[in-house]
């Protein structure tokens, strides 16, 4: 198939996840053309089918707020034409599924383009409910042929608050690729970031409220209480500030590593023995599956779709929002007991192999697209 993706090419899960599918299906014998203003930043090494297409914007003064929304739709339609584009996948319902719409609209007769939207969390849950979002949010979703959402936490959000029917969304999973998400990576940078032999907490996102990273901090104080830890967080966003501040608040601030955005998570997790995620709301939760993959038992609120990935009390513990001793008392109890703790690692990468593992949900998307593609233009 020839196959057109749109993602967020920054950090973020959506961008993470539209890639490496893009990748693997290339790999599996597609061409993949990338659309985007920037090439996907997971995007690593050349690939003889992998196409990168940036989109063009012009600025003009007028142009508070260029219309992004309305080059990529251009991108999307010469690119469906010059490429012969079977499927256009995008992810992220705002603004993709409507550019995505747009362009089949110019292409017209000229090519039936059809579009698969997949909802990965905020554009339904937060962002594209907002009044000046959510009419065009649902006719964009509508309209295309075909809608997947990574959770069945997810899905049920978009039937209640976007009235679409059940049986239109298919649940596909994020997945993850075990070989490079694998326990015990060298180079194991563990004696760097734990000198003197503590345990390693870990924390990878983007910083921004709905991570509650106050708690990241909070929670790994009343461990290190307890059991001599380190936390090291990585990743960037508008809460780093306010996490410093919790860990000179409550006097961790030396035991607590901020490395910043980096691009091989996988080095670090390897290095990992525990990974906190105290989300407020969170449609799947792509961070605790790499991380137990990487073999590393995880503590998260039992919220949003994150059920569906930690198995409480065999991957790792969920603890309620905000209960931060809770998720302390469950991080000791995983710290504390480093055959239990090693136990716990060993299933949590077994289940991510067994139900995430991308040979099992990568074709899933395969046999969607088939599907979408034959089922013939919607009414
Ligand atoms: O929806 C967002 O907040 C952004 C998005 C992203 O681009 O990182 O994250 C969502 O998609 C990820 C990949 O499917 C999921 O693992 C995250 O749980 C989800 N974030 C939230 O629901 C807050």
């Amino acid at each position: 198939m020839k196959i057109g993706i749109t993602c967020y090419p920054t950090y973020g899960g959506s961008g993470a996840v539209a890639t490496e599918l893009g990748v693997i299906l290339a790999n599996r014998g597609h061409q993949v053309h990338f659309i985007s203003y920037d090439q996907p930043f997971r995007l690593g090494h050349f690939h003889e089918r992998i196409f990168f297409h940036e989109v063009e914007m012009e600025d003009y003064p007028l142009f508070e707020h260029p219309p992004y929304s309305l080059a990529l739709a251009v991108a999307m339609h010469d690119t469906a034409l010059k490429a012969g584009l079977d499927l256009l996948h995008v992810h992220y319902a705002i603004p993709h599924a409507t550019s995505a719409w747009i362009a089949a609209e110019m292409l017209g007769s000229q090519r039936d383009l059809r579009i698969v939207t997949t909802l990965h969390g905020t554009d339904i849950t937060l962002v594209g409910l907002h009044p000046s979002f959510r009419p065009i949010t649902r006719f964009s979703i509508l309209r295309s042929h075909g809608l997947t959402a990574v959770s069945e936490f997810l899905k049920g959000e978009t039937v209640r608050d976007f009235d679409v029917p059940g049986e239109r969304i298919e649940v596909i999973p994020n997945f993850i690729d075990t070989e490079v998400f694998r326990p015990g990576l060298e180079p194991c940078h563990r004696a760097s970031l734990a000198p003197g032999g503590e345990k390693i907490v870990m924390h990878i996102s983007n910083f921004r409220p709905v991570k509650r990273v106050e708690d990241v901090v909070s929670v790994f104080a009343r461990i290190r209480n307890r059991v001599p830890a380190r936390l090291v967080l990585v990743g960037d966003g508008p809460d780093r500030p306010r996490a410093l501040m919790r860990a000179e608040e409550l006097g961790v601030r030396d035991d607590v590593l901020f490395l910043g955005k980096h691009g091989s998570v996988h080095e670090l997790l390897a290095c990992a023995d525990l990974f906190l995620l105290p989300s407020e709301s969170e449609s799947f939760g792509l961070a605790a599956l790499e991380a137990m993959a990487c073999g590393v038992p995880v503590v998260a609120s039992r919220t949003g779709g994150i059920p569906e990935v930690v198995k409480d009390g065999e991957t790792g513990y969920l603890a309620e929002v905000g209960d931060i001793g809770a998720m302390a008392d469950a991080g000791v109890e995983i710290l504390a007991d480093e055959e239990w703790r090693r136990e716990m690692g060993e299933a949590a990468r077994s289940h991510a192999h067994a139900h995430f593992g991308a040979d099992v949900v990568v074709p899933r998307y395969e046999d969607y697209y088939r599907r979408v593609i034959a089922e013939g233009p919607r009414a």
